[in-house]
């Protein structure tokens, strides 16, 4: 085990804005926004206002596949929310996520416009307002809420612990990094072990279980997330590679993972989506810094 300076918690905590670390810079220990900063509006009755990290991919996903399926109220202007910049601390985005993290959601086309943050209400509510992407029956729909709620559950682990020590932590601590990949091992062979016997998380059934667990330990297994398919070895996750390319083939997904995306091949950032158009026309290699 690696030697660590020695380190006496203090009785009372206080806050050393200096901490190091990749968000250091972003991090505080109060809520509440930071400045005055209204969020612009489109013209759909969605407007989305997100990043396309994993949590926010799961949300543009669902868009885009509620699209896909004809579902002309799932237009939506998305626009991007640069949280290394802090813009998760303005007025106008703290008022829909006191939270302050992404993603948002604004639905003007209900009686009263709705706010809704967390990724997994965000893929409840779009379900359950289109009717799809969710089973009816009531044993189905448990399963599919099951795995929701347990991607909900698991993915810090997977983000916050093995990535944020593995990846963006000033140091590597040893004893962080092996009890953060030893539970993100033991989640993908949950994983591979359901998938052994089920197509998707529910069944034969494509839902928002599969779509909220996709961009996450999708990202694992098919791009690098945190460099560390090799340290990982994710490829000894059969079926969890088996699933995760079947979804990456779907064109909707695609789409989805190039949307509020600020890094990758620039042909794969679609900074900010207002038309289905914009995929051919708006893509960073098109525009270049323009917006
Ligand atoms: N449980 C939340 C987590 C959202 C979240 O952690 N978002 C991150 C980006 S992936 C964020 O906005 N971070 C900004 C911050 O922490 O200041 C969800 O699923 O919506």
């Amino acid at each position: 085990m690696s030697e660590l300076p020695e380190y006496t918690p203090p009785k009372v905590w206080k806050w050393d804005s200096e901490s190091g670390g990749t968000w250091a810079k972003i991090n505080r220990p109060i809520s509440g926004s930071t400045h005055e900063k209204e969020l612009p509006a489109g013209k759909h009755p969605i407007q989305l206002y997100s990043l396309g990290t994993p949590n926010g991919q799961k949300v543009t996903i669902m868009l885009e596949e509620l699209l896909a399926l004809g579902h002309k109220g799932a237009e939506y202007d998305a626009w991007l929310i640069n949280i290394g910049e802090g813009d998760q601390f303005g007025s106008g985005f703290v008022d829909i996520n006191p939270n302050s993290k992404i993603p948002a959601m604004m639905d003007h086309s209900a009686a009263e416009p709705t706010r809704v943050f967390e990724s997994a209400s965000i893929l409840f509510y779009l379900a359950e307002k289109f009717g799809a992407f969710l089973p009816d029956d009531h044993a189905q729909r448990t399963r599919c809420m099951n795995w929701l709620f347990w991607q909900m559950g698991s993915a810090p682990y997977l983000g916050g612990g093995f990535g944020h020590f593995y990846a963006y932590a000033p140091v590597k601590i040893e004893y962080c990094i092996d009890r953060f990949a030893m539970e993100v091992k033991r989640q993908l062979d949950v994983l591979d072990k359901h998938l052994a016997n089920n197509t998707y998380f529910c069944g034969d059934t494509y839902t928002i279980a599969d779509m909220a667990i996709w961009p996450w330990y999708g990202g694992l297994v098919l791009f690098n997330q945190y460099s560390a398919a090799e340290f990982l070895d994710v490829a000894s996750y059969k079926h969890v590679n088996r699933w995760a390319n079947m979804i990456h083939e779907r064109p909707a997904v695609q789409r989805g993972r190039m949307v509020n995306r600020m890094s990758g091949e620039p042909s794969e950032q679609l900074r900010e989506r207002h038309d289905a158009s914009d995929f051919d026309t708006r893509t960073q290699d098109k525009i270049g810094d323009e917006t």
